[in-house]
This record gives C-alpha cells, structure tokens and sequence, in this order.
C-alpha cells in the first residue's frame, strides 16, 4: 500500500513510517519539525539526542535497503497539503501531525491557539485536500481517550445508545476533554465525523490512551533509528517520565491523589494498532471510533509499579505527592471499552514486570543524559497568565 505518515519525526510517526515501509508499503513521510522547535522554545531535551528526520531515513536505507521518501512541510499551509495529496494519491493516511502535549496547551493563550490552529487548521486542510484529490483514501487519525475525560458512566467505543423520552439514537459518546490540546481532538473529531458524512470520506480515529515505551524492533536495529523519548513535564507521558525519574532518584511526581486512572498501551501495540487500522479499512461514509488502549492503570498503581521494579533493580524509589498542577478529577470511575482492536486481531503487549524492568533497564543505560530540572511540573491548569 502507499502509506502517508504525517508527523513521521515524532515519538510514534518515526516508529510507524519504519515499521510499513518494513512491511513492504510503500511510505511517505512528513513533518515540519514544528516540535522540536516547541522543545528548543521550551529548553526539553530527550533523554538522548535525535538525529534528524534525514539522517534517519538515510541510516533506515542502510540498513534495511528500503527508501522511505520524505517531504518537509506544515498542513496548515493548505497549497502544501493540496500538492502532496495531488501527487502522492496515497491509499491510506496516518496522521500524527498535531501539537500532542495538554500542558503545553495550557501553558499561555498563544500555546493554546497555536495547539487549537496547528492541530485543527492542519486537519481541516487534510480532509480538504482528501476530497479533491483522492476521496477514497482512508483517513486514520489519532484522536485520544481523554476526549471522553472520566465520567460517571462506562466509555463506550465512539457511539453510545441513548433512550431519552421513549426514543432511542445511537449518538456520539459524550466528550469531556480537560484541556485545551484535548479539546483540539474533540473538535477535529466533529469535523471528521461531518466530512464523512456530507462527502462519504472514509476515516478511522484511533482514540489512543497514554503510551509508554522506549524501543520498537525496528528503532532498537541501530542506535541512529531511535525515536524521541521525553520525560519532561510537558511532552513526556506518566509512565516513561516516572521511569526516568526512578533511575535519578528523584521522587516519582504523582499528581494529588493519584487516584486519576487512564487507559495505557505500549509503543509496540500503537504500531500493531494502527496497521490493523490500516489493512482493515473504514468504510466510505463510515467514521470508525476504536478505542486504542490495552490496560487500564491509576497514577498510584503505576508510580508503585515503578517503585517494585526499582526495588528489584537494586534502586530505592520514592514516591512523592506533588500537588496537582492539572484540574482533573483525582478519584472517578473509569471503566472504557476496548474490544474493537483486538477483533480486528491486536494481542496486547501487556505491563508485565519483565517488560518494566527491561524498560528501567533501557533508561538506566542512559543515566548520564537525564537533565534533572526540566523534570518537575512547571505549567498549572488554573494559573493566570497575561
Ligand atoms: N501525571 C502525574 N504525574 C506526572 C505526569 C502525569 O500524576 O508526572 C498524571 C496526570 O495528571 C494525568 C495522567 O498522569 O492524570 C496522565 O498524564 P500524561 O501526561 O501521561 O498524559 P496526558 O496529559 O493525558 O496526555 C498523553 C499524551 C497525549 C494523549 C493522551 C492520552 O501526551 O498526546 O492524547 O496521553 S489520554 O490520557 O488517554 O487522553
């Protein structure tokens, strides 16, 4: 297949351009490098440097003798958009290039409209283009499980069946982000949802939980095909910064309570999900909601999890409780669906203690690295800012 990989410098799109261009697709890679200029603005830095986008595919050329192409560009600019989707006419699209962290949503009213133009702009632009030039590919996006937020009520998969005064519709499940990077998810999710059914677009939004992991198969082939590993407060995930935080002694910064539970899932799984996205794709006129997410954990569980496999690693782990710099509930019910991906086939990589120790392992490797002052939480929720 000819596969479009949007946002193919960041921690997933680089993993996933490698893993079907491995497969025999044929890809295309784009990014504008937009955040790693967000990471320079911010002084983050990855726990080991990431050679260009580049120099990547070169070494993946290398190394594997498959060529993925790559083109520089901002989805935002909608001529760029039009003229790769006149020229490259792929069958399917994987589109990551979105502004992905909620803090750094949250940090300012110039971060929040950047993250709401950047992410919805770039969107609206794609299905554009989509309908102009090639409207029957399929369109999988990544959305996100904290669209739906945490309520009261199981999170079914998209669509929920509502009986309100003796009628019944089976309508968009109820969302609640809580920030505004979420929020930016919600509203491409309307307006992929719309498209699809005015232009009969095919689409699939993966709603993903928070993932974790260091390695795939094809990053641990050679230290210059790695992928970006953050652990600061604003791009890294709970899991891989609590990891970091372990192997440097810091006490791990579990948010008030800890209580907050989310659904989690490892690099490996995103990779597999995202290819049975593809090979099994929506229908024209269909907008598929998976829920992509193979466990569910509180902040706590995890932080002792770290914490037993520090203890197993020689390594005395703390756990500190940091007072909460996110408006979010700190204990709720939070019982999501998840059936979807694996009747299309996943079969999880779960968070056994081998594959946490291994993780530890990994970071631990690269100790030396770790600047320990962009670790603490340095952007609040309810904080006002000029
Ligand atoms: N948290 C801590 N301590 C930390 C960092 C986070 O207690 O040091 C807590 C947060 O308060 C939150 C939970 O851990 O309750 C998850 O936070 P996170 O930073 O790992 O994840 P989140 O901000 O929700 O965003 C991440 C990705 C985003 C993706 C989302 C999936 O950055 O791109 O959409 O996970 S989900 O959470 O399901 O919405």
């Amino acid at each position: 297949m000819r596969v479009l990989i949007l946002g193919a410098d960041g921690y997933l799109g680089w993993p996933t351009a490698m893993h079907f261009s491995n497969k025999g697709d044929d890809v295309v890679a784009v990014d504008n490098f937009s955040k790693r200029f967000w990471e320079l603005e911010l002084g983050i830095e990855t726990l080991e440097p990431v050679p260009t986008l580049h120099r990547r595919i070169a070494r993946w050329r290398q190394v594997t003798d498959r060529v993925i192409e790559l083109r520089v560009g901002d989805l935002t600019n909608h001529r760029f958009v039009y003229k790769l989707l006149e020229e490259i006419r792929p069958d399917a699209i994987v589109h990551y290039a979105e502004q992905p962290s909620a803090p750094y949503s949250m940090h300012s009213r110039t971060n929040a409209v950047n993250t709401q133009v950047n992410n919805i702009v770039g969107t609206l632009n794609l299905l554009f283009a989509i309908r102009s030039y090639c409207p029957n590919t399929h369109l999988v996006k990544l959305g996100t499980m904290g669209e739906y937020g945490t309520p009261n009520i199981d999170i079914e998969e998209g669509y929920i069946t509502i009986n309100h005064n003796g009628r019944s519709d089976v309508l968009p499940f109820p969302k609640q982000p809580g920030s505004f990077y979420h929020l930016s998810k919600v509203h491409d999710t309307h307006n992929i949802a719309f498209v699809c059914n005015i232009w009969k677009l095919a689409a699939t939004d993966l709603n993903q939980g928070v993932v974790y992991g260091i390695e795939t198969a094809d990053t641990a082939r050679d230290p210059e095909l790695r992928t970006a590993f953050h652990y600061d407060s604003v791009f890294g995930t709970v899991l891989n910064r609590f990891l970091v935080q372990a192997v440097c002694g810091i006490p791990l910064t579990v948010y008030g309570e800890g209580g907050q539970t989310r659904g989690f899932l490892n690099i490996n799984d995103t990779l597999r999900c995202v290819e049975l996205a593809v090979r099994n794709p929506a229908k024209a006129g269909e907008f598929r909601v998976l829920n992509q997410f193979t466990e569910q954990f509180s902040v706590l569980d995890l932080a002792t999890r770290v914490q037993a496999a520090g203890a197993r690693g020689g390594m005395k782990v703390e756990i500190a409780r940091v007072a909460n710099p996110r408006v979010e509930k700190e204990h709720h019910y939070y019982n999501a669906k998840h059936s979807k991906l694996p009747e299309l086939g996943l079969v999880p990589n779960l968070l056994t203690d081998e594959v946490l120790d291994r993780m530890l392992a990994t970071v631990r490797g690269h100790a030396h690295r770790i600047n320990r002052d962009i670790v603490q939480p340095s952007i609040a929720w309810a904080q006002k800012h000029p």
